[in-house]
């Protein structure tokens, strides 16, 4: 017998899955929109993923599974139809990853099937996160997260330290996943894995990020590039770091690539995640830059400053102060849809197109890193403007 409780968070879900999203008119930038609400938050669940529905072994209708967030997602543009892989956390803190469909890619977000689950060839692996689904031109759909375990090194009090490594499945429908081993390179961890969608001299090749702790990517340079040459048996042998972290810059104390990067006329663009630290902890934005067509390894745009920052309510959350960015899908109009999370809680999204994210990417200055020659930079601006607004 099902609860009637049911009938009514059902419908009350209904409200939130089925409410329009709009752009938010109260910003402006000329490079983005953002909208009104997240596109995905917990509350988006299904109700049958959370409660026991039965009555007579769930009499008060209490939340059996609840779930704590619903972020960072994984996006694929397929058929027509947007799809968000989310890293969904249970109230146990373990994430486990669940589809979510639309038709439009920003609102009418409902989840499918059953959380994803494939074969367990790693016991030692505890918690999974922070997919990057990438259509290959092999054919393939592959989607690379974050595997993570307990330090086998670490001394027996020592109950938090652990080891990130990257986790890898492939699927050709988003319904039947293969789980091939983990990606190995010559770093102690790795976090922030991305597939490159095409082979590079007829080899895969992927973004990594060295790291030495789990946290801290201590000697780890920032974002690498690497080359494999058996994606069933997936080792980089080496890693070449292609955009550094740098003093008084918005990457200054970690990096990591987003999505997989976006083809243009001009070259790749990637949206990318920089970390600086704070008095208040670190902070997570997006920031783009290009690589060459011809030579991924070779960086042609930098933008200074930040893409995506945490605005308003996006600033608090789990892990306040932090914008991440692993999905992000093109249609045939050349839309750009840009899935984004804020504070390890909620999921957004932010639209533009490739002429934008272009004109963003080459024609925004550097960051000239230091003071005296932002004030330069600026101070040309609004004289240039002066002579124009004077004419
Ligand atoms: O808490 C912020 C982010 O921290 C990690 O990212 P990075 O490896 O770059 O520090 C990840 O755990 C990510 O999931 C999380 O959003």
């Amino acid at each position: 017998m099902i609860h009637n409780k049911y009938y009514e968070q059902l419908e009350k879900q209904e409200e939130l899955l089925s409410r329009k999203n709009k752009k938010d008119n109260q910003f402006y930038n000329g490079v983005y929109d953002r909208y009104q609400y997240p596109v995905i938050t917990r509350h988006h669940i299904p109700i049958h993923w959370r409660y026991d529905l039965n009555k007579e072994t769930n009499p008060y209708f209490m939340e059996r599974l609840g779930i704590n967030s619903a972020f960072n997602p994984g996006a694929i543009y397929l058929n027509g139809k947007y799809y968000l892989v989310v890293r969904t956390e249970g109230l146990d803190r373990k994430s486990f990853f669940a589809i979510a469909e639309s038709d439009n890619g920003i609102d009418n977000f409902r989840f499918i099937g059953t959380p994803l689950t494939w074969e367990d060839i790693d016991e030692t692996e505890t918690n999974i996160y922070d997919m990057r689904l990438v259509q290959h031109e092999d054919g393939y759909i592959y989607g690379i997260y974050c595997s993570e375990s307990k330090d086998p090194d670490a001394p027996a009090s020592d109950t938090s330290s652990a080891i990130a490594q990257a986790g890898l499945v492939r699927t050709r429908d988003l319904k039947t996943w293969e789980r091939l081993p983990n990606i190995t390179t010559p770093s102690p961890q790795q976090r922030n894995v991305v597939l490159h969608p095409e082979f590079v001299d007829g080899k895969y090749a992927f973004y990594t990020r060295p790291q030495d702790g789990f946290i801290s990517t201590g000697s780890g340079g920032g974002i690498a590039f690497g080359i494999c040459e058996d994606i069933e048996n997936p080792v980089i042998k080496e890693e070449k770091v292609i955009h550094e972290r740098k003093y008084h810059t918005v990457y200054e104390a970690k990096n990591g690539q987003g999505p997989a990067p976006i083809k243009t006329d001009k070259g790749w663009i990637h949206i990318a995640h920089g970390v600086r630290n704070t008095a208040d902890g670190l902070r997570y934005v997006l920031y783009t830059m290009a690589t060459d067509l011809e030579d991924p390894t070779k960086v042609i745009a930098t933008p200074g400053g930040h893409f995506i920052a945490p605005y308003d309510d996006e600033r608090v959350g789990d892990v306040s102060n932090v914008i991440f960015c692993n999905g992000a899908v093109v249609n045939e109009a050349g839309e750009v849809f840009i899935y984004y999370a804020s504070s390890d809680t909620r999921c957004h999204v932010a639209t533009t197109t490739i002429n934008k994210l272009v004109d963003y990417t080459f024609n925004t200055p550097a960051d000239p890193f230091r003071s005296l020659d932002t004030a330069k930079q600026r101070k040309q601006l609004i004289e240039q403007n002066e002579a124009l607004l004077n004419k």
